[in-house]
């Protein structure tokens, strides 16, 4: 007789979304995090720091885009009365401007955001409620396929926000199946906007991801403090250093986490201990840098057909205008 048959099971805390993907990413070769992980409360606050640092022309960018273009983006999407989606939506500081172009022409829309934030979330409702009256804010916490389910129950014509390069955050055959998920819930004639970054000179990009003021360095450290603080791990921040690279065959950033020495690292609750080498480092994310192809290409294959695209004078940005066919 055996003594009592042990079930192997995974301790509890690797049944979270977080630990799940801590334990795949920190057990995977080469070490990966999603970038999903950056967005807790101070993730979230250095995100909007990043926003508006002069090297992250993004934000700034796109907005000045919409600043110009938004009643002619709101008109271009339909002709019939507009629902909004936003997918991502964080803050929603550029959503401002089409929503108030689209009071303009309704007088009235109703706009649903959607984000993994909560905190960034409730900014987002209170600042738009008490800002552009005629809107109707709706929010839902989710990620992007629980999203996307919300889509749905949203009614007549939808234009579905998806801005700021968030999609460049995908490999491309899975930003096509982004697309998709979104492409079924939505009828022919429906609309997406995707905003997605340019390509454009290697120092800018760099820059862009490794700014003076350290900020971008800090939103990248702070998957360890959380890992610390939600999984009781015992990473040293100070023996990480923040990396960014342009990946000129896969046309993106990517943001790295480099271990400074030979370590190991210890997760109790995952029962897991994480060895590195000096040098070795954890692939946080990638920032997908797109040409009008890229994109014409992307949307195509998830079923949409781009109408009309909108870029800056420098060209550095992209908004894309796509209907569902
Ligand atoms: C929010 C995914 C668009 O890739 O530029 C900013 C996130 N990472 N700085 C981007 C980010 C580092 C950002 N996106």
């Amino acid at each position: 007789m055996h003594g009592l048959s042990t079930i192997p099971r995974l301790p509890e805390a690797a049944q979270t979304p977080i630990g799940a993907e801590v334990y795949r990413g920190l057990t995977a070769r080469p070490k990966t995090l999603s970038p999903w992980l950056f967005y807790d409360q101070e993730g979230s606050r250095l995100f909007e720091a990043i926003t508006e640092l002069p090297e992250y022309y993004l934000t700034r960018t796109e907005r000045a885009i919409f600043a110009q273009n938004a009643d002619g983006i709101i008109a271009a999407a339909s002709d019939r009365e507009l629902t909004v989606i936003e997918l991502g939506a964080g803050t929603a500081t550029k959503t401002g401007l089409l929503l108030e172009a689209a009071v303009r022409a309704q007088q009235t829309v109703d706009y649903l955001a959607i984000d993994v934030s909560h905190s960034a979330l409730a900014e987002a409702k209170q600042r738009i409620e008490t800002q552009i009256p005629g809107v109707r804010v709706a929010s839902r916490v989710g990620d992007y396929t629980e999203g996307i389910e919300e889509i749905h129950a949203a009614g007549k014509s939808r234009l579905v926000l998806y801005i700021g390069s968030s999609i460049g955050n995908f490999e491309p055959s899975d930003a096509v199946q982004v697309l998709r998920e979104v492409r079924r819930r939505l009828s022919p004639g429906d609309n997406l906007l995707l905003g997605a970054d340019r390509v454009k000179d290697r120092d800018v990009l760099l820059n862009a991801y490794d700014d003076q003021a350290g900020v971008t360095a800090a939103f990248n450290m702070n998957v360890l403090t959380r890992i610390n603080r939600e999984l009781c791990a015992n990473f040293n921040p100070r023996l990480f250093r923040h990396r960014a690279r342009w990946n000129d065959d896969h046309s993106r950033i990517e943001m790295h986490l480099e271990s400074l020495i030979a370590q190991h690292v210890v997760i109790p609750s995952l029962e897991l201990e994480v060895k590195f080498a000096r040098g070795e480092t954890i692939h946080t994310e990638n920032s997908y840098k797109f040409n009008d192809r890229d994109v014409a290409w992307m949307v195509e294959r998830a079923g949409f057909a781009i109408t009309t695209s909108w870029t800056d004078e420098r060209q550095w940005f992209g908004v894309h205008l796509a209907t569902a066919v």
